[in-house]
C-alpha cells in the first residue's frame, strides 16, 4: 500500500518525467503529467490509465494557479509534487552568452518550481502529508566551463531544498534534492546544442551513463520510505564520471 496516493510530475513529456511518471503510475500512483507538449504526453497516457495529462509552462505563474484549481475533485489533493522541469541552453563561456538564454534557464528551473512549490505545498502543510522532490544537478554542487547560469540555478534548487526542509520542521512533510550527473536518453543535451543532435549525442559517447529509468527508480524508493525518514540530498554519478579537480593556469 502505498504511502501517497497522487503524484504531479513537471517535465512529464521526455527524459526523467516521462520514466518517472510511467513507473510510479505502473507501481499504483495516480500521477498528474505536466509539460508544454501535450502530444507527448498522449503518448503516456495511452500506456497507462493512471497518468493525467495537463498542458502547463511552469514560468506562468497565473496558468499555474488556474490549472490546478480546475483538476477533477479526486486528483485536487496532491501528495507528491516533482518539480523535474527543467533546462540549460548552451555551454559558451559567460562572456559570449545570450542574455534571454540566462533568463529562460532562471525563468524554467528557478521561477518555475516557485510557481509550482507556493501553489502545491500550502495544502500538503495543510493536511500535514506531502513531499516535494526537486531536481537539482551535479551541476549545482560542481563548476564547469561554460555551466555558468545552468549551474547556478541549480545551485539555487538546492539550497531551496535544504531552506523548505527547515521550514517544514515540525511536519510530516518531506523535501528531498536529488542531482544526477552524466544522464543519457533524455532530450537535456538536444535542448542544450539548439537540436544539433550529433553534438548532443556526442556528450555521451562511449560512456555507461545514468538513465532516466534511474532516476524514475530512485524517486519511487524515496517515496517509499519509512515516514520517521527524510533523505535531504542525493548526487548520483555513473561510475564512468567522476570530480576534474581545480585547474591552474601556468605561465
Ligand atoms: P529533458 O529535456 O529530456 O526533459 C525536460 C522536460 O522539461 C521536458 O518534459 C520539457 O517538456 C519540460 N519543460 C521544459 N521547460 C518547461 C516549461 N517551461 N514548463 C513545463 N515543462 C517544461 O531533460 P531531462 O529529463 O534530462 O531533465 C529533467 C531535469 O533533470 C531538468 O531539471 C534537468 O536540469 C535535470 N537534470 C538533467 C540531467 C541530465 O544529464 N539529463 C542531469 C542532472 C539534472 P516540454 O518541452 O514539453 O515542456
Ligand atoms: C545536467 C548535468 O553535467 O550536463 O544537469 O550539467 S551536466
Amino acid at each position: 500500500m502505498n504511502q501517497y496516493k497522487t503524484v504531479f510530475v513537471t517535465g512529464a513529456s521526455a527524459g526523467f518525467g516521462a520514466a518517472i511518471a510511467k513507473l510510479l503510475a505502473q507501481n499504483g500512483y495516480k500521477v498528474i503529467a505536466g509539460a508544454r507538449r501535450r502530444s507527448k504526453l498522449e503518448e503516456l497516457t495511452a500506456s497507462n490509465s493512471n497518468i493525467y495529462p495537463i498542458e502547463l509552462d511552469v514560468t506562468d505563474e497565473k496558468s499555474v494557479s488556474t490549472l490546478l484549481n480546475d483538476l477533477p475533485d479526486d486528483l485536487k489533493n496532491i501528495d507528491v509534487l516533482i518539480n523535474n522541469a527543467g533546462l540549460a541552453l548552451g555551454t559558451d563561456p559567460a562572456y559570449n552568452c545570450k542574455l534571454n538564454e540566462w533568463k529562460t534557464m532562471v525563468d524554467t528551473n528557478i521561477n518555475g518550481i516557485l510557481n509550482m512549490t507556493n501553489a502545491i505545498l500550502p495544502s500538503m502543510v495543510k493536511r500535514n502529508h506531502g513531499y516535494i522532490i526537486n531536481l537539482g544537478s551535479t551541476a549545482g554542487c560542481w563548476p564547469y566551463r561554460g555551466g555558468n547560469v545552468y549551474g547556478a540555478t541549480k545551485a539555487f534548487v538546492e539550497q531551496f531544498t535544504r531552506n523548505l526542509r527547515t521550514d517544514l520542521s515540525g511536519t510530516a512533510v518531506k523535501a528531498t534534492v536529488i542531482k544526477p550527473g552524466l544522464c543519457g536518453n533524455t532530450e537535456f543535451s538536444n535542448v542544450r546544442f539548439h537540436g544539433d543532435d550529433k553534438k548532443a549525442a556526442a556528450v555521451y559517447q562511449d560512456t555507461v551513463s545514468i538513465s532516466p529509468e534511474d532516476i524514475a527508480n530512485t524517486v519511487l524508493w524515496l517515496l517509499s520510505t519509512p515516514p520517521h525518514m527524510n533523505v535531504n540530498d542525493m548526487e548520483i554519478m555513473p561510475v564512468c564520471q567522476t570530480y576534474g579537480g581545480l585547474s591552474v593556469v601556468r605561465n
